[in-house]
């Protein structure tokens, strides 16, 4: 049964090469989320979106786990079926650094979906919007990514283990996206423990018991171990 459970954010992947949000030089200084996150600005401009995503999805394969990512997949092996991880990140750093028990709450860059008819697919390295969904054949490709008025992907199961943590941690996110900023304090009221593990205090940290400040790549670790 699930004791622990982890949120993850960009920053548990920024040693890895992997650009956050909201940092300086961040995602978001360089795009507007509204032309690049959200399901209207999809529509506006596709191409834009997929060429935002193609490029991430670039960065991303090239990317190797940091000694964040692979302290987690430890703990998980040390302690069997109590460890969850629920990650915002769309990479598969977890994965590849050996952790099993993910959910990806944003969804997954490799990963590829219709608008019309709802199936997901592997996504080729590169995507274009009419491309035709393998099982309907719409032209209506986007990426398999929870955008701003979207619902998160997993809430009930993430409720649920929320409800019966033992310990909840946070690690490299700002806390500044809903509904994974609240996780803290459904955690909280249902008598878990909570730590903050971050290079800074998040905005959400005045909602955690205990909190940690460093690189992951350093806190991490150090805290599994
Ligand atoms: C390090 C480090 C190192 C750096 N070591 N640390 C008003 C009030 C409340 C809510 C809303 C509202 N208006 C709208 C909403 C809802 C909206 C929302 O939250 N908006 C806010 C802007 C206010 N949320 C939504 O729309 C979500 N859906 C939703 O709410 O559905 C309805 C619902 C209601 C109730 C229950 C359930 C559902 C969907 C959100 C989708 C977010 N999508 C994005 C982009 C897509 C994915 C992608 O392209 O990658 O997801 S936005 C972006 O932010 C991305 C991230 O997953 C997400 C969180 O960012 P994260 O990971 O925290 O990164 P940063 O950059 O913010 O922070 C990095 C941190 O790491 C910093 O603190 C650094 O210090 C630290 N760091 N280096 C350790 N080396």
């Amino acid at each position: 049964m699930t004791k622990i459970v982890i949120l993850t954010g960009a920053g548990i992947s920024a040693e890895s090469g992997l650009g956050t949000f909201r940092d300086k030089d961040g995602i978001w200084t360089r795009y507007d989320l509204a032309e690049v996150a959200t399901p209207e600005g999809f529509a506006r401009d596709p191409a834009l979106v997929h060429e935002f995503y193609n490029a991430r999805r670039r960065n991303a394969a090239e990317a190797i786990p940091n000694a964040a990512h692979a302290a987690l997949a430890r703990l998980e092996h040390a302690l069997p079926g109590e460890v969850r991880i629920v990650t915002q990140n769309i990479d598969d750093l977890h994965e590849r650094a050996g952790s099993r028990a993910v959910w990806h709450m944003h969804g997954q860059i490799t990963r590829a979906r219709c608008a019309a008819c709802g199936e997901t697919w592997t996504a080729p390295m590169t995507m274009r919007a009419d491309d035709p969904c393998p099982s309907c054949a719409a032209p209506a490709t986007r990426p398999d990514i929870v955008w701003f008025g979207e619902f998160p992907y997993h809430m009930d199961a993430i409720w649920d283990v929320l409800r019966a943590a033992e310990l909840f941690v946070a690690i490299g996110t700002s806390g500044s996206v809903y509904p994974a900023a609240a996780f803290v304090q459904d955690a909280a009221r249902a008598g878990a423990r909570t730590l903050e593990l971050n290079l800074e205090p998040s905005e959400t940290v005045g909602d955690f018991a205990e909190a940690r400040h460093g690189p992951a790549s350093e806190i991490v670790p150090a805290w599994v171990d």
